[in-house]
């Protein structure tokens, strides 16, 4: 790697930030069923702790998304004590996730369902999770909806579609003016499996205009069909400055919520290089949030998410080195086989010394997933948590 590739791959990893989940933490599971892991985070102290071990060993990790219903059950009332969380364990609370599609209620939809009463409680529930916010100086709430339905004709989708408009409206409204942001994320199928309320990009991106300029779209890799070209989503939500955040996982399937790169690292690597390469084209810096989304129903948890980072980071780090000016001489002459080299050159570089150089030069642990070894955490959790844990007291997710 030459000296000036070095500098970009610093450069790029300075700017370089991934939000953890506080849910990658906990106990969960498929539907079939859930293998208890010792170590693993039932409370929201618990969380913070862990998400603390993994920014200390990785330095690309500030934030923790909470999930309202599964980290402040009590709503606003439980972020009291939050900051104080935050600043024991160096970590600060990120997106905020409301839930509304846990409880009996929501079983025909939140914001798209016929009852008008379960409709108000979800959008309530909107605007709680906004305060806790604004409570917790946290920028984002990102919105999933399970609503949908699972038979033809069941239900009126363009009545639903406009309740939505409306509530995603109405939650806007809420917001701190210019300073929050509303992140609407879609998913194709599951749990509805006839129609679901927001199923892709262009309802999203529809619904987030309705509501109003601090609503954006929000890309969990997961939630595309198989052939879907994902980076070209990603290309006109930047263009049309419509795209406001990531929730990274990698999928064989469908929303698999594997780790990040495991299965198609080069997919994440293209969506990596469309952000840059907009960034090198129109000298902006566009305000996404790059947030973790997974669970990992094997793999310990911890670990899980420290390989992930170093994944992201390296992704991230090969899409930095792509040429953007060679890249666009290219493109402009229509170049075909050295425009695609100039991103299979990018990507097959081995980034990982210049990584290391980085965190050597940062202060921070050059094997990370090492350090966390070495740091006896797991030993110590294992003990605290592991009587509760293995006696099947888990939290949902
Ligand atoms: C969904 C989606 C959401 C997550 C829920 C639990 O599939 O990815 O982001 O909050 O799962
Ligand atoms: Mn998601
Ligand atoms: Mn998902």
């Amino acid at each position: 790697m030459t000296s000036s590739q070095l500098e970009t791959v610093h450069s790029a990893l300075d700017a370089f930030q991934i939000e953890l989940p506080s849910w990658g933490f906990a106990n969960t599971g498929t539907r079939f069923g859930k293998f208890l892991q010792a170590a693993a985070a039932s409370t929201i102290e618990e969380k913070f702790s862990d998400a603390g071990m993994v920014h200390r060993v990785t330095g690309v990790c500030p934030t923790v998304a909470l999930h309202v219903l599964w980290d402040l059950p009590a709503g606003e009332a439980s972020a009291t004590g939050v900051e104080q969380l935050a600043a024991q364990h160096g970590v600060r609370p990120g997106s905020i996730n409301p839930n509304a599609f846990q409880d009996q209620v929501y079983k025909h939809g939140s914001l798209g369902n016929p009852d008008a009463a379960v409709r108000r409680q979800a959008l309530d529930h909107l605007c709680e999770s906004i305060r806790i916010g604004q409570h917790l100086r946290s920028r984002d709430v990102s919105l999933w909806f399970a609503d949908g339905s699972n038979y033809p004709g069941t239900q009126n989708i363009r009545h639903r579609r406009r309740w939505f408009a409306e509530g995603l409206a109405a939650a806007h409204a809420q917001m701190t003016p210019s300073e929050q942001r509303l992140l609407v994320e879609y998913k194709p199928f599951e749990p509805a499996f006839y129609h679901t309320d927001i199923a892709d990009w262009g309802m999203a991106l529809e619904l987030a205009r309705a509501a109003g300029p601090q609503a954006k779209v929000l890309v969990d890799t997961g939630h595309h069909y198989q052939a879907q070209n994902i980076e070209q989503i990603v290309a006109w939500l930047l263009d049309l400055d419509m795209l406001g955040g990531f929730h990274f996982n990698d999928r064989r399937y469908a929303d698999d919520d594997l780790t990040m790169g495991s299965i198609d690292p080069y997919q994440a690597f293209r969506i990596f290089h469309e952000i840059r390469f907009y960034q090198w084209e129109t000298g902006k810096r566009p305000d996404i949030a790059f947030m973790i989304d997974q669970s990992h129903n094997l793999k310990d948890k911890i670990e899980a998410m420290i390989q992930t980072v170093n994944m992201a980071m390296e992704l991230y780090a090969k899409a930095a080195l792509v040429r953007h000016d060679v890249l666009a001489g290219h493109q402009a002459k229509a170049n075909l086989i050295d425009a695609e080299a100039c991103l299979q050159d990018a990507f097959a570089t081995d980034v990982r010394p210049a990584i290391e150089q980085w965190r050597a030069s940062r202060g921070l642990p050059v094997q990370p997933l090492a350090a966390y070894r070495e740091s006896g955490y797991h030993g110590r959790i294992a003990q605290q948590r592991g009587a509760r844990n293995l006696a099947g007291q888990v939290s949902y997710a």
